[in-house]
């Protein structure tokens, strides 16, 4: 016996299954279980995030190819961005170099980690042959009108030098989610991906998704943010009709001020002729956060529904690019209007009243559906109820009231707003793909044929502004229309271009005429488990959505959908909190491999919490899972040296109903990726049997099968010391490519269910219930060394002490010495 050494197995197996081609998945394989994690970024090595994120997509498609399904298990590198610019620069590298010896470094990581992927698919979003794809996809998103170039207000991150998008400024302070830094605003020529025309969609389907969480549909829905509501007119004096949006057509009676934002055209009419105008729209470019700020004007505005003249105000809180740019204030029933019209001096006018103060017995008597207006002079009162205060529509509910009024004004109409805006992927960096434009002085920007794709980017340049625009060599070309002198576009794609169909290209990741093999893609897509973090629930995954649909209607693939089932896996955490190297509290992935090996890691990880959970990295618990190894490796070892020989007894019996209970539990568990209370029970199961070892006439079978079982449970998680086991006891071929385990079917519900096995009296009285055995030896294997005292205490208390009992107080009282 040589003991558990995991240096010398790990490397042995990572070698075998390698030239074994395990987990290669062959082109003409029909519909393979597809499972992701998503690909990293390479920022340098792997942190304990990628571990688990990658840990549960390994043991998930392991298991899956246990079960005897093909399984395409692929790994690729996310790595062009901003942050392999600026390190390649710290490092006086270029960002080319700087990535691939991080590719370099990972890959070897993940190696060592026993990820099973199949690397002829690996891909690499920096190189010219994936990145050709994006400008083509670019070109193809151009010619189905989806790409648009318009001048815009972007944010603007001064330290990184680059625009942002909206999704990238963080907090109310709208901060740079890379380097917290202010962001300010700019106004740029900027390419968008038209992503708002796939607005309705993209909310209905969330809905007919597989199994998503809950909490990231919702967070879609809400960054979509559909809000049905209604359009109409006001008249303002000299200036004709002009539209506002609104959700609460309702409150059309309390309309007692009109906004205008500082950008809205009549906004900046007024501005060349009022100073007082000019001045807020010129200091408003900084708003300073919380109260509404807004300045009069001489205008004034007709309600539709009254006909009396309102003021006119230019104000901040009127956004330019939400509904028309102006909106109808209602300081009764809106809080921002209410604060707004207190420091204006504007009237406040209820119009709606609480629902159940119309109950409908008061409805009934003397002044029927009349209700009393709610005091406003404080604060608005939000909700929807009764109208009050607007003539004809007295005594109508909110809901009623606005189809009624949408009827009745004759401007007003059904209107739907979203919170999504297009899709900016303009960056003016240089590590990105370049966008395939060329601008011509007679012909606009004009599209670089795809015969002469790929665009590929130039040798790099350090600069302070985008190192693309020094390079003349790139920027200098000829028209591709007119033949004449042009320049090339320097914007670089956002690199969330290149994440959001990446999916697609391992399904035929060599293919050179196209980004991916429609009928190929047909059968294997969508991904069936897709294991990521939170992180992504909006952006990746919302851009992932939208170019799955785009692509559908460009009849380049059939599916609407990229990723059926989605998994969000918790962070990984520190005495309690994340893991980071700003915080400095990091534990590298590498050193647990070099101490304990890549199935220690691996087991601590997945034993620790089940996936959508955070847990704390413990010492403890990561030398728990080594001494369980240990264990596991020592019981297999002595069994094998001495093969046992004893009758399919009792114990046989209860030991292989144990065993057949752990994996209908297992097989319950790893199907909804929730491995820890398998392993648990596993762990559970090994101890019973490293009991029933040392037990003088253990069953041969029974010992062998249950081993059997318990190391192909194993095998997803910490699949090299459950290769090792699987050849000392004998078997051939890998245990990655073994059967998953079947079981006896006839177990009872409580067995099954009995999941936890708390210390208690309870529990202890059932294990030997169900057990049913008399024999006080036998009994002491069944019953783990735990919970003798509780077995003592059923006795000592019990009418009629059991057997159990006797050999437990026999036991006690030696343990006392008496
Ligand atoms: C009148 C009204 C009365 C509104 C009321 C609300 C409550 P939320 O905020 O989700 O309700 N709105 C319209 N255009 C706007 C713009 N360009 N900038 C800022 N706000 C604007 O979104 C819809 C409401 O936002 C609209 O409904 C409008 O105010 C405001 F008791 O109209 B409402
Ligand atoms: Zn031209």
């Amino acid at each position: 016996s040589t003991g558990y050494a995991p240096d010398a197995i790990e490397t042995k197996w990572q070698r075998a299954w390698d030239e074994a081609d395990v987990f290669h998945i062959a082109d003409d394989e029909a519909d393979p279980t597809y499972v992701l994690g998503m690909f990293p970024y390479t920022s340098g090595n792997l942190h304990m995030g990628h571990v688990r994120n990658y840990t549960i997509t390994d043991a998930y498609a392991r298991y899956r190819r246990m079960q005897g399904e093909p399984v395409l298990h692929p790994m690729g590198w996310d790595s062009f961005g901003l942050p392999a610019e600026n390190a390649a620069i710290e490092r006086d590298t270029n960002p080319e170099e700087w990535t691939l010896s991080c590719i370099e470094t990972m890959r070897e990581e993940m190696q060592a980690m026993g990820f099973g992927y199949d690397w002829d698919r690996e891909i690499t979003t920096c190189q010219p042959d994936y990145y050709r794809w994006n400008q083509w996809l670019f070109s193809r998103f151009h010619e189905a009108g989806l790409v648009e170039q318009k001048a815009s207000e972007v944010n603007w991150c001064p330290s990184c030098e680059t625009v942002l998008a909206d999704e990238q400024v963080e907090g109310d302070e709208e901060l740079c989610w890379r380097c917290d830094t202010p962001v300010t605003q700019r106004e740029l020529d900027q390419w968008f991906f038209e992503i708002t025309e796939y607005a309705d969609e993209l909310v209905d389907d969330l809905d007919r998704l597989g199994d998503w969480p809950e909490s990231v549909r919702a967070m879609q829905r809400d960054w979509i943010g559909r809000q049905h509501g209604s359009t109409v007119e006001f008249d303002v004096a000299g200036h004709g009709p002009v539209e506002v949006f609104t959700t609460r057509l309702d409150t059309i009676f309390g309309v007692t001020f009109f906004a205008l934002a500082p950008d809205h055209p009549i906004a900046q009419d007024l501005a060349a002729e009022d100073d007082d105008v000019a001045h807020f729209v010129e200091a408003v470019a900084d708003p300073d956060g919380d109260e509404p700020q807004g300045v009069a004007t001489d205008l004034t505005a007709t309600n539709p529904a009254t006909g009396e003249e309102i003021p006119v105000f230019v104000a901040d809180f009127v956004l330019s690019d939400v509904g028309t740019g102006a909106l109808m204030g209602v300081p009764g029933h809106d809080d921002r209007d209410h604060r707004f019209a207190e420091s204006m001096g504007v009237d406040i006018t209820p119009v709606v009243a609480p629902a159940d103060e119309t109950s409908e017995d008061d409805a009934a008597s003397a002044d029927a559906g009349e209700s009393d207006a709610p005091d406003v002079s404080e604060s608005a009162f939000t909700e929807d109820g009764v109208l009050v205060n607007s003539g004809e529509y007295d005594g109508l509910p909110s809901a009623e009231a606005r189809e009624q009024l949408e009827a009745d004004i004759p401007s007003a109409a059904h209107d739907v707003q979203y919170r999504l805006r297009d899709w900016g992927v303009s960056r003016q960096r240089y590590w990105g793909t370049p966008i395939p434009v060329v601008h011509c002085p007679d012909c606009g920007p004009v599209l670089v044929p795809d015969e002469d794709l790929p665009v590929e980017l130039p040798e790099f340049v350090q600069t302070t502004g985008n190192p693309l625009d020094e390079v003349e060599s790139f920027v200098e070309t000829t028209c591709p229309d007119c033949g004449g002198e042009a320049r090339r576009e320097t914007d670089t794609m956002d690199t969330f271009v290149d994440s959001s169909w990446y999916f697609l290209r391992y399904v035929s990741p060599d293919l050179t005429d196209a980004p991916f093999d429609t009928e190929q893609a047909n059968d294997w897509m969508p991904v069936d488990q897709y294991v990521g973090g939170i992180e992504h629930a909006v952006m990746h995954l919302l851009y992932s959505r939208f170019v799955t649909k785009a692509l559908s209607d460009l009849d380049l693939l059939e599916h609407r959908e990229p990723f059926d089932s989605l998994v969000t896996q918790g962070m990984v955490l520190l005495e309690g909190e994340k893991m980071s190297k700003s915080k400095g509290n990091v534990v590298s992935p590498q050193a647990i491999v070099d101490e304990y090996g890549a199935d220690t890691a691996r087991l601590f990880t997945m034993q620790a919490a089940q996936p959508e959970r955070e847990f704390n990295w413990t010492d403890e618990g990561v030398q728990s899972s080594y001494r369980f190894l240990n264990k596991l490796y020592r019981v297999v070892e002595s069994v094998t040296e001495t093969p046992p020989e004893g009758d399919h007894d009792t114990v046989a019996e209860y030991v292989e109903r144990e065993r057949d209970r752990v994996l209908a539990i297992a097989e319950d568990d790893f199907e909804s990726l929730t491995f820890n209370t398998a392993l648990r029970e596993t762990r559970e199961l090994v101890t019973l049997l490293e009991r029933y070892a040392d037990y003088t006439e253990p069953h041969a079978e029974t010992v062998e099968e249950t081993l059997s079982a318990v190391v192909r449970v194993l095998a997803p998680v910490a699949p090299h010391v459950a290769e090792e086991l699987w050849e000392t006891l004998g078997y051939d071929g890998f245990v990655a490519e073994a059967e998953w385990p079947t079981f006896d079917g006839d177990l009872s519900d409580v067995e099954i269910e009995r999941r936890v096995i708390e210390d208690t009296r309870g529990d202890v009285r059932q294990i030997v219930d169900v057990a049913d055995i008399q024999d006080p030896e036998e009994i002491q294997i069944v019953v783990a060394p735990d919970w003798k005292y509780e077995a003592y205490e059923i006795a000592r208390t019990s009418d009629s002490p059991n057997v159990i009992g006797e050999i437990m107080q026999q036991d006690h009282l030696r343990e006392r010495g008496d």
